[in-house]
């Protein structure tokens, strides 16, 4: 993280079926608005492969209203940010609706703009950082060892982090291809640096700055509309038309 402003992409993950317990909570209180959770990311280029969404069980989400039709569900913090952005109606205004605890919204279904699989759950991690973007991570297993390693962690032990195993049934897709590390970098990466689970901070932090670089340098679309061009190309015209099409906003931080 160099300096300056860090260019995010504001995925909008509809809420298709709210989980019972987040349901309670935000019934009635979203005046009919259409609820979106949204992830930052900064690897737009590969919303094909998303398998879930992350949330942190620590952490407390707002909905807030964009406009009439449209509400948001992320951190305060980063509603805050936005409202000086242009993405919501009234700027430097924030239009809350109500809070929700991470833990209620595991297991809520969503729809990921761009993904391969239709409907997909929202799931618990424990590196997801409050201080960071929304909040909310929409996970891509084939190219980020974080996300690897947690869903990993959540299949080994379904019943420990209180997930319906068939939350986590989505497989990693391969969407880009590195001449070192293949067509799935993340699980590569988590073998040879020997990562045996989401405490594996170090190991982690490591493979992460590895799958970056490797990936935006060296990576080629093995998938999707820009099939066989650069990632350092394919990132923008992703981001684009995901922007054009009112499924992904730019966001900043
Ligand atoms: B990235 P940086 Cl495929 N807590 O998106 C923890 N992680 C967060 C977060 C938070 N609050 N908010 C965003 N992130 C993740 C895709 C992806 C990402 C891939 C590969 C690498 C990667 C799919 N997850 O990130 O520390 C989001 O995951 C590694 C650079 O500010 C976001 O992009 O550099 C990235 O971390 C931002 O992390």
């Amino acid at each position: 993280e160099g300096l300056g402003p860090q260019e995010f992409t504001g995925i909008k993950l509809e809420v298709v079926d709210l989980a019972p317990e987040a349901k309670k909570i935000i019934e009635g209180n979203v005046g009919g608005r259409k609820v979106y959770m949204v992830a930052a990311t900064l690897r737009p280029e590969t919303m094909y492969g998303q398998t879930n969404c992350f949330v942190g069980t620590s952490l407390k989400y707002g909905i807030f209203a964009v406009n009439d039709q449209e509400a948001y569900l992320c951190t305060q913090r980063s509603m805050r940010n936005m409202t000086f952005q242009g993405i919501t109606a009234d700027r430097g205004e924030i239009h809350h609706l109500v809070d929700v605890p991470g833990t209620a919204l595991i297991g809520t279904k969503i729809k990921a703009p761009y993904s391969v699989y239709p409907e997909i759950y929202v799931l618990p991690m424990d590196n997801v950082l409050a201080t960071k973007g929304t909040g909310v991570v929409t996970s891509v297993p084939s190219d980020s060892p974080d996300d690897y390693q947690a869903l990993t962690d959540l299949r080994k032990k379904a019943e420990y982090y209180k997930i319906d195993a068939a939350w986590a049934k989505f497989d990693p897709i391969p969407l880009i291809t590195t001449p070192t590390y293949g067509d799935m970098i993340a699980p590569a990466l988590v073998k040879q640096l020997k990562i045996n689970s989401q405490k594996d901070i170090k190991q982690l932090a490591e493979a992460k700055e590895i799958a970056y670089k490797e990936g935006f340098y060296n990576g080629v679309m093995s998938y999707g509309k820009y099939k066989g061009e650069s990632v350092q190309v394919a990132k923008a015209k992703v981001r684009a038309d995901m922007i054009a099409e009112g499924v992904a906003f730019a966001y900043a931080e």
